[in-house]
């Protein structure tokens, strides 16, 4: 770097002391996730403490799983690790690292009574007999989703839903208890892991996103109040499967391209649910997975993807469908189960159902 342009680097409003003071500035400013749990608690109806500690355990996973997403490049930790999971998808070893964290900190703290992940065959119940079966809420996660795009040092994310159990306290959980249709969840959330990593949550009342300060390893309120714009102009799909959607997906996706008004939109799509949905809520847009002749019905699973996004799109006054039905209104059928997937800013994801129900 020749002498000017560190001259330049190092000086200035721009120069990376100046940024790294402010956002230090920022973080003193806005209160810490900690903080924003505690002051919040008692807006929640069934504030307990148990999921501010639930939350707080989620917070202690990802700053864990964060520190080895961002050294995945150099330590033996990418690569498969040689097992498939349920989904017969390859396991990378990220993943299972993932699972295993998120797993251990709930256990640990011994707030819920099961735990269902993406990367587990059948659910796990955390609460022992011994423990005379009383923690009351019931977690679903996809601990590392994107998961793909490991290797390729692209976004991934966690997913996570948490709902009340409803069988009896005392006894042993069972799949009843995960089995909930989404508008029963309690908390939903997810942590992206980009250029900065975020933990962005609802409790039924409202979306609030943390940026992670990591000289510190503390999560600062940095986007209160998150809210999808009404209209947007991204669509985010796999064209690459655009012959094998449903005539209305393919006449929603010419509408996008077609030059009128304020279209043609732009095209973008990561490859990962949880940085396609996160840019879509801040910027406006549509995030589109639909059923297909590849995929019958779709690709996401309901559980442990769709309803935890559903859940933070509506509270973001966004909105998520199959195409025909409120995503939260689905009643599950099994652990595992896939639904197509339609999320993002309430008028786009109108329109698209208007061409799903004329096709
Ligand atoms: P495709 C990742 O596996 C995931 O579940 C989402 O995060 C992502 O949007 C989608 O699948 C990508 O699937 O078939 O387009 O590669």
């Amino acid at each position: 770097m020749i002498k000017s342009q560190r001259k330049r680097y190092s000086t200035g409003k721009n120069s990376i002391f100046a940024l790294r003071k402010n956002f230090n500035s920022m973080s003193r400013k806005n209160r810490t996730l900690g903080e924003f749990i505690i002051e919040n608690q008692s807006a929640f109806k069934y504030t307990t403490g148990e999921l501010s500690s639930l939350i707080n355990a989620i917070r202690l996973a990802a700053k864990v799983v964060n520190y080895e997403v961002n050294k995945a490049g150099l330590v033996d930790i990418l690569g498969a690790a040689g097992d498939v999971n349920v989904q017969g998808e390859d396991q990378q070893k990220l993943d299972v690292y993932a699972n295993e964290k998120f797993i251990q900190t709930m256990t640990n703290r011994n707030i819920v009574c099961g735990i269902a992940s993406e990367e587990e065959d059948d659910f796990i119940a955390i609460n022992s007999q011994d423990e005379k079966y009383q923690n009351k809420y019931v977690v679903l996660i996809d601990p590392l989703d994107g998961s793909s795009n490991i290797d390729v040092n692209v976004s991934v994310g966690t997913i996570f839903s948490v709902y009340r159990r409803v069988t009896p306290i005392g006894t042993p959980v069972t799949i009843e208890d995960f089995l909930q249709p989404g508008n029963q969840q309690v908390a939903a959330g997810y942590v992206v892991y980009g250029t900065s990593t975020m933990l962005v949550y609802t409790t039924g009342a409202g979306v609030n996103g943390f940026t992670l300060n990591p000289a510190i390893g503390t999560f600062y309120l940095s986007h209160p109040n998150m809210q999808f714009p009404l209209d947007g102009k991204i669509y985010s799909v796999n064209e690459g499967n655009y012959i094998h959607f449903p005539q209305g997906i393919k006449n929603y996706i010419k509408y996008c391209q077609m030059e009128e008004g304020d279209r043609p939109y732009t095209s973008r799509y990561i490859g990962s649910l949880v940085s396609d949905f996160h840019r879509n809520m801040i910027k406006g847009g549509i995030y589109i997975y639909p059923k297909s002749s590849l995929n019958s019905e779709g690709k996401l699973r309901l559980l442990y993807e769709c309803n935890p996004m559903a859940f933070l799109a509506e509270q973001a006054n966004g909105k998520a469908s199959n195409g025909f039905q409120r995503i939260m209104d689905i009643k599950p059928t099994s652990l595992h189960q896939r639904v197509p997937f339609i999320c993002g800013s309430k008028n786009m994801v109108e329109k698209c159902e208007e061409f799903m129900r004329n096709a």
